[in-house]
């Protein structure tokens, strides 16, 4: 009897947890669709919400630092379970993340991190280390150089950078930098934001072509752009992968078939898919387990054509592109 009694408590308890569990609301903040990135992101995170059986509140940003700012508040006052936040810029974000904090709902932080982390509370944070990925697409290139017999040529560079002020951006731009140090033969000779889309990267390609007409390679902080600046390199008569080469971030499918298609020469891994962690984190914060600061990252590769190249400095060389596209999810 008292055997059964105490299963019945275990039986009712278990059902108690999952019957909260079930009744989560996960609100999420994201920027916006700039990108296959972004929208493999949000698609990502907000089924797997949804396959758990949670409550999904979601807002599109639209790259307004001031619809991140409403948002987050309305989700205060809707007074939601979990808030999952990623901010279109690194800076002004202490104001509304201290009245998270002050509703006490549980932060966690996605993608790019607001630089007030370090003096607001989060419970899990995750995304891509961006000064990592700004490294490997200058190393990949300076290796690729050598490769193909240039390492001592003096080339010209020109950069399209992602959104002004986010992290992603400052992040890679530092990288590259970094790196670009150690090869005094590569020349920056143009740097300007193409806000993380195809048209911009496009349209800005395009004005960097009319200025100079002795463009060697392209870095792009991601792919949308590269793809946008390979029809502005058609378009003027140019050999995209070849007169140009041609690297860029993020790795969606499309990025592999421009590769395979000659197009672009390489891009550096930032995976969207962010469903297991943010599943797995709520899951753990749930039945208690506290995370530290640490900012966790995925492990990323680099794809190019014929694999092989070293772009990073420990040594990993990367995949073909035509050996993983069947298997990309996004
Ligand atoms: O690389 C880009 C997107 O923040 C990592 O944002 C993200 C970046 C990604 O628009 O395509």
């Amino acid at each position: 009897m008292k055997k059964a009694l105490a299963l019945l408590l275990v039986l009712v308890l278990m059902m108690a947890t999952v019957g909260s569990a079930g009744a989560l609301t996960v609100a999420f903040s994201q920027i916006g669709q700039e990108s296959d990135w972004r929208t493999a992101n949000t698609d990502n995170i907000n089924k797997a919400i949804a396959a758990e059986g949670w409550e999904l509140v979601y807002d599109d940003g639209q790259q307004k630092q001031e619809n991140q700012v409403r948002a987050l508040r309305n989700f205060i006052s809707q007074g939601v379970d979990y808030i999952l936040f990623t901010g279109v810029v690194s800076t002004g974000w202490e104001e509304v993340l201290t009245e998270v904090n002050e509703a006490e709902i549980p932060l966690i932080l996605l993608d790019r991190i607001p630089d007030c982390a370090d003096v607001i509370d989060y419970v899990a944070a995750f995304g891509g280390d961006f000064v990592e990925e700004g490294r490997r697409m200058a190393l990949w290139t300076a290796n690729y150089l050598a490769k193909l017999g240039r390492a001592d040529e003096a080339v010209n560079m020109v950069i399209l950078e992602g959104t002004t002020g986010s992290d992603a951006a400052i992040g890679r731009a530092e990288g590259i930098a970094e790196i670009l140090t150690g090869y005094p033969n590569i020349s920056v000779i143009a740097s300007q934001t193409g806000n993380f889309t195809r048209a911009e990267g496009q349209t800005v390609m395009e004005s960097f072509l009319k200025a100079h007409d002795d463009i060697d390679i392209l870095l792009a902080h991601n792919d949308d752009m590269a793809l946008g600046a390979i029809d502005a390199i058609k378009a003027a008569g140019k050999v995209p992968g070849k007169d140009i080469i041609i690297v860029g971030c993020d790795s969606p499918k499309t990025a592999f078939e421009a590769i395979i298609a000659g197009d672009m020469n390489a891009t550096i891994e930032c995976t969207p898919l962010y469903a297991p962690f943010v599943v797995q984190a709520i899951k753990d914060l749930e039945a208690g387990v506290v995370y530290d600061k640490t900012i966790i990252h995925p492990e990323e590769g680099c794809f190019d054509l014929e694999g092989g190249i070293v772009y990073s400095l420990d040594g990993k060389e990367s995949v073909k592109a035509a050996d993983v596209i069947d298997q990309r999810l996004y």
